[in-house]
């Protein structure tokens, strides 16, 4: 579609709406920006950028007559095709795009795209780095938190992109297109958007839909949906698997400490883990889908092996913060949901002080508290799913819990209580978006809660 002259509404006014805005009104269309939340102020959004000092902001309810004068209405991810606005659009038969679909149409050059429900900010920031050694211009976009379409325009044939992909950016995705696809792991998350297992991963497998010959897809062979998805795609795609569990005939694979690849040549080592700035066997696996995503894109090994041994976690992942008093503090933020978290609580080495709860997105917590594995000292909980957690862990027998109202108030009761030698550790299993903005939001403010413990 030309989008030169075209009316076109962007819905939602975050990161990925404003962006969007900004690429719809470089390429020349009559670009509105909508937004659900009537508290919205108008001036400050359109402060968010020198371009937008005067787009027309609609706030509220979506009026039915401004619906069906558009050529296109483009959703943040955020916005699910179910909201009221998204319906009223379909319904007045306007064509719905997501932030990805506007960017990806847009972009140029080769696109690497990484999903899966956890891993994939990890994946996606090592693969941007081991690209970067290779190639002139790099770009790391997408859920990451640096919308797709803000890099969009300046891109061209030599541009290589890595992407991270949530199932909500997927939902709207239409042509999108990756050279190499990865999928890290399917496991229940997001239900409430998605409704059932059965759609989200649908719709997380749609990220192979328009792939053609030639292109690759990375897989866990772990994940048993993933392996039998990958036998569907034999023939069609060039599929590589990753395993942290056995030796495959080809693909990456953990066995003996060390990461080795099996393909035509024989079985070269990579690097054993030992070497590397990351913990946990969910980072390896980690580590092997970056290479594999890169190695398909083209990066010689001497290379991805370079970037592996400098690169360190990223920000809110089991990130280390400080240690006080003999107590060693870890921000997992990043663990939205209970599969996570249970990376989180398994890579702990020390008696830990759990603090978990947060936004409810009817997600089950049997098998985080299961990993607790003894290490727990006490479950610190706050936010809107405290008591749903406190009964999940009264069904498994495990009851040494603690409800605080704050954050603040959570670290505060671990720095008092917790015992020289022993780890505090925020891994919610849940998302934020009751108490705070997003999970950055809340990471920030526990490793200052932590900070204003130093002497
Ligand atoms: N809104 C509506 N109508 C609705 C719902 C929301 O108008 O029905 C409005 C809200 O009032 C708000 C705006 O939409 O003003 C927010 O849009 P958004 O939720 O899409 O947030 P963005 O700031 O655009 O951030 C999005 C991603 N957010 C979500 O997917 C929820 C960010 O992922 C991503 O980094 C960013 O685009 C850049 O690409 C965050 C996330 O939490 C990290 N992702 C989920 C996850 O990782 O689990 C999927």
């Amino acid at each position: 579609m030309e989008l030169k002259g075209k009316k076109v509404l962007v819905a939602g006014t975050g990161l990925s709406g404003i962006a969007a805005a900004q690429l719809l009104l470089q390429m020349g269309a009559d670009t509105i920006l909508y937004d659900s939340n009537e508290k919205l102020c108008r001036e400050e959004i359109r402060a968010k950028s020198d371009a937008l000092k005067e787009i027309p902001v609609v706030l509220g309810e979506l009026d039915i007559c401004l619906a069906r004068q558009l050529d296109l209405a483009v959703l943040s991810p955020g916005v699910p095709l179910d909201a009221p606005a998204a319906r009223q659009l379909a319904d007045a038969g306007v064509p719905l795009w997501g932030e990805i679909e506007l960017a990806y149409r847009c972009a140029k050059g080769r696109l690497a795209a990484i999903t899966g429900t956890n891993g994939k900010t990890t994946t996606t920031a090592l693969a941007g780095e081991i690209l970067k050694s290779h190639f002139a211009d790099v770009n790391v976009v997408g859920n990451i938190g640096i919308p797709y379409t803000s890099l969009a325009a300046r891109m061209t044939d030599e541009t290589v992109t890595a992407a991270e992909i949530s199932s909500f950016q997927l939902e709207t995705a239409d042509t999108f297109c990756p050279d190499v696809s990865a999928i890290l792991n399917i496991t229940p998350d997001h239900l409430n958007r998605h409704h059932s297992m059965e759609c989200y991963i649908a719709i997380k497998e749609s990220i192979t839909k328009n792939q053609k010959p030639g292109q690759a897809c990375v897989l866990n062979y772990e994940d048993e949906t993933l392996r039998t998805f990958g036998s569907t795609l034999e023939g069609r795609l060039n599929v590589i698997y990753f395993s942290s569990k056995q030796k495959l005939a080809r693909g990456f694979y953990l066995e003996d400490g060390t990461i080795w690849m099996a393909g035509e040549n024989g079985v070269q080592k990579i690097i054993a883990v030992d070497a590397l700035n990351l913990l946990g066997t969910h980072n390896y696996e980690n580590v092997m889908a970056a290479a594999a995503v890169t190695r398909a894109m083209g990066v010689p090994m001497e290379k991805i092996v370079k970037t592996l041994q400098t690169f360190q976690a990223v920000e809110h992942r089991i990130e280390y913060v400080e240690e006080i008093a003999g107590v060693r503090y870890y921000n997992d933020s990043k663990a939205t949901n209970p599969d996570a978290a249970v990376q989180g609580i398994r890579a702990m080495e020390r008696p830990t002080w759990l603090i978990g709860g947060g936004y409810d997105k009817q997600s089950e917590y049997g098998e985080w508290i299961d990993a607790f594995d003894g290490k727990v000292q006490k479950l610190v909980l706050i936010g809107a799913t405290k008591e749903k957690i406190a009964q999940a862990a009264a069904e498994k027998g495990f009851l040494d819990l603690v409800r605080c109202g704050t954050l603040e108030e959570a670290v505060a009761y671990c720095h008092t209580h917790a015992r020289p030698g022993d780890a505090v550790l925020l891994s919610p299993a849940c998302a934020s978006w009751d108490m705070f903005p997003n999970y950055e939001e809340r990471g920030r403010i526990f490793k200052e809660t932590v900070r204003s413990f130093l002497t």
